[in-house]
C-alpha cells in the first residue's frame, strides 16, 4: 500500500473541511484577517492537494478592515448537494462570532456568490445534508444554561435551501463530553441509520481532541460515546512530534473508506513558527462507532495512503505567480511570474490593524530558503522597505533599508511581545539590494548583498559573498510567545512609520523553496 506523509498541506491551514464529488475532494482552511479569504485546495486522492481559488477574491466582497490578525474567517465547513458547493463560515471580532455568513458556487475554484449573511450566532458553523434532503445547520455558542462539561453547547436549525435562511425551532445538541473545555467545530454525518456528531474539545492547543455523540434522529437527543476522546495526542510526551490535533471533518473514499481532515502542529523544542497545518488519518466504522487512526489511535508523519490513491496532481509551483500571496484585511497586488511588485509605502505598520503595504506567503516547511530584491532609495522621515517575517502585530521582524546618518543602511529589527529591538545594522552598496533570509532550526538567518554582485565596489572591501544581518530568534516569532491563531507570513513589506509618503519600493526576484524533504507531495511545495 503506497503511503503518505502528513501533514498534507504544510504552513497554516487550520480548521480544515473536506467533502467529495465524485473523484475530487475540495478542501477549505481559516484565513482569519487575511485575504483572499477561505483558500479551496483539490485533490484527488486526498494526500496530493492543490491551491484552486479562494471563496472571497473579489474587490469588496468582504471588510475586514480593523480586525486583528487573529479574527476574521473562522472555521469553514465546506459541503457540496445537488449541484452547488455551499462554504459556510463566522467572521468573528474580539475573538467572538460577530457574523455567520453563508456563499455558494457550482465550481469551487470561483466564482463563488456574495456572502449571505445568516441569523447564526458562535462559531464552527457546519451543514448536514439528510438523505431527505433537507439542511441542517450546527455550530457553536455559548451555553445557555451553564452546564459542568464547560461554556459551550452545539446546537443546530433547519436551513432553507431556497431563501437560504435558518427556520424552525433551534435544537439543543451537545454540551461535549470532557469537563471545563470548549465544545466547538461540529459535523453531523450519518451512517447505518444512525447520526454521529463529531466535535472538538480541550481548545486548539496542547488538549486538543476529537470526541463523538450519537442519535437515532437528526435533531437528538445526542449521547456521548463512552470512549471519548476519540483522538487526541494531549497524553502524549511534550516532545511528540505532531501535537495539538483535533478539529477533524470526515470523507468517505469511492472505495468506501472513510478518512479525516484534521489540524494539528509540528513544534521544534516546544515552539511553532509554521500554524496549524493540515493532516489525514483513516477512520474505522464499527459496530460501537468510529475508531480515529485504527492500530495506532496516534495521526502519524508517515502513513498508509488511502486505497486506490494513485499519485496526486503534481503540480510544479516554482513560479511566485502561484504562491498563496495574501495581505492584512485587503486584497494583495499582483506579484508578476517573476516575483516582482512595486508596493507603495503607507503610514501603516505591522503592529496595526491597519493596511499595511505587506504581501505575504506562509513559512510552509520547517526549513526554507528565499530572497528579494529591493530597489528603494529611503527619504528621511520614517520610510523603509525590505523584508518581513510576520507572526502576529506583537511578534514579528524586519529587515529594511532605511535612510541612516551616513547614507542608507539596512537595519534588522525585531518586535517581540510588542517590545521593538534593533538585531543588526550596515550601510549597503548602491542599487538594489539582494536580501536572503533561510531558516536554521527555529531561526531566520537574514543576510544581503548588492543585486548585481560586484565585490569591488563595496566598500573596497574585497568579499564574494553576502554579508550575515542577523539572526532572528524564532521563538519570539512563535504562536506559543505571540499568540494568536494564525502561522508565520512572509514577503515583501514597505511603510512610512505613521509619516505622510508617496514613495514606492520595487521588489523583484522574490523566492522561495523548502530545503531537505525531498519528494514529497505537491502542496508542500507551495
Ligand atoms: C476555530 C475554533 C478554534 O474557530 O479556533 O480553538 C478557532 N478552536 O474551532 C480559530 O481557528
Amino acid at each position: 500500500m503506497p503511503a503518505f506523509s502528513n501533514p498534507v498541506i504544510s504552513g497554516f491551514h487550520p480548521d480544515p473541511s473536506v467533502c467529495r464529488v465524485g473523484d475530487d475532494y475540495y478542501l477549505v482552511v481559516s484565513s482569519f484577517a487575511f485575504l483572499p479569504g477561505i483558500p479551496v485546495f483539490h485533490s484527488t486522492n486526498l494526500t496530493d492537494w492543490a491551491p484552486i481559488g479562494h471563496v472571497f477574491d473579489r474587490p469588496g466582497v468582504l471588510d475586514l478592515s480593523g480586525l486583528a490578525v487573529s479574527d476574521g474567517l473562522w472555521a469553514p465547513t465546506i459541503r457540496h448537494h445537488a449541484g452547488i458547493f455551499y462554504v459556510i463560515t463566522t467572521i468573528t471580532r474580539g475573538r467572538r462570532g460577530a457574523s455567520t455568513i453563508l456563499a455558494t458556487a457550482a465550481n469551487p475554484a470561483g466564482p463563488w456568490s456574495d456572502p449571505v449573511v445568516l441569523d447564526a450566532e458562535g462559531i464552527d458553523p457546519s451543514l448536514f445534508f439528510d438523505d431527505d434532503g433537507r439542511c441542517w445547520f450546527t455550530g457553536c455558542r455559548d451555553a445557555a444554561e451553564p452546564v459542568v462539561t464547560g461554556p459551550g453547547e452545539l446546537w443546530m436549525r433547519e436551513l432553507n435551501l431556497e431563501t437560504l435562511a435558518l427556520v424552525g425551532p433551534t435544537h439543543i445538541l451537545w454540551h461535549g463530553a470532557m469537563s471545563g473545555a470548549w465544545v466547538e467545530a461540529p459535523h453531523v454525518y450519518r451512517r447505518d441509520n444512525a447520526y454521529w456528531l463529531v466535535a472538538a474539545e480541550g481548545g486548539t492547543e496542547g488538549n486538543h481532541a476529537v470526541t463523538v455523540a450519537t442519535a437515532d434522529t437528526v435533531t437528538g437527543p445526542y449521547r456521548s460515546d463512552p470512549r471519548n476522546p476519540v483522538l487526541t495526542h494531549r497524553h502524549l510526551a511534550p516532545d511528540t512530534a505532531i501535537q495539538n490535533v483535533g478539529h477533524a471533518d470526515l470523507v468517505d473514499t469511492p472505495a468506501g473508506e472513510t478518512w479525516a481532515v484534521l489540524l494539528g502542529t509540528r513544534p521544534v523544542d516546544g515552539f511553532h513558527l509554521l500554524g496549524r497545518e493540515v493532516f489525514l488519518t483513516r477512520v474505522e466504522w464499527t459496530p460501537r462507532g468510529p475508531v480515529f487512526a485504527p492500530g495506532t489511535g496516534q495521526v502519524l508523519a508517515i502513513d498508509e495512503a488511502p486505497e486506490g490513491s494513485a499519485a496526486g496532481d503534481t503540480i510544479t509551483e516554482s513560479s511566485p505567480a502561484s504562491f498563496d500571496w495574501a495581505s492584512l484585511r485587503e486584497l494583495p497586488p499582483v506579484i508578476d511570474a517573476s516575483g516582482a511588485v512595486t508596493l507603495d509605502l503607507r503610514p501603516d505598520t505591522l503592529d496595526g490593524v491597519g493596511r499595511p503595504a505587506f504581501v505575504a506567503r506562509r513559512h510552509a516547511h520547517p526549513a526554507f530558503a528565499s530572497a528579494l530584491v529591493v530597489d528603494f532609495e529611503p527619504g528621511t522621515g520614517g520610510e523603509e522597505a525590505g523584508y518581513a517575517i510576520h507572526q502576529g502585530a506583537r511578534g514579528y521582524a524586519t529587515a529594511t533599508l532605511q535612510a541612516g546618518p551616513t547614507g542608507r543602511e539596512i537595519v534588522l529589527g525585531l518586535v517581540a511581545a510588542g517590545v521593538q529591538t534593533e538585531l543588526g545594522r550596515a550601510s549597503t552598496p548602491d542599487g538594489p539590494v539582494r536580501i536572503t533570509v533561510r531558516t536554521d532550526g527555529l531561526d531566520y538567518v537574514v543576510q544581503f548583498s548588492a543585486a548585481e554582485f560586484s565585490a569591488a565596489e563595496f566598500d573596497g572591501a574585497e568579499f564574494d559573498e553576502p554579508l550575515t544581518l542577523g539572526r532572528v530568534d524564532g521563538r519570539h516569532l512563535s504562536t506559543e510567545r505571540v499568540g494568536g491563531f494564525v502561522g508565520v507570513v512572509l514577503g515583501p513589506y514597505a511603510t512610512s512609520n505613521g509619516q505622510p509618503t508617496t514613495a514606492s519600493a520595487r521588489f523583484s526576484d522574490f523566492s522561495y523553496a523548502a530545503i531537505g524533504a525531498p519528494g514529497r507531495p505537491a502542496a508542500d511545495r507551495a
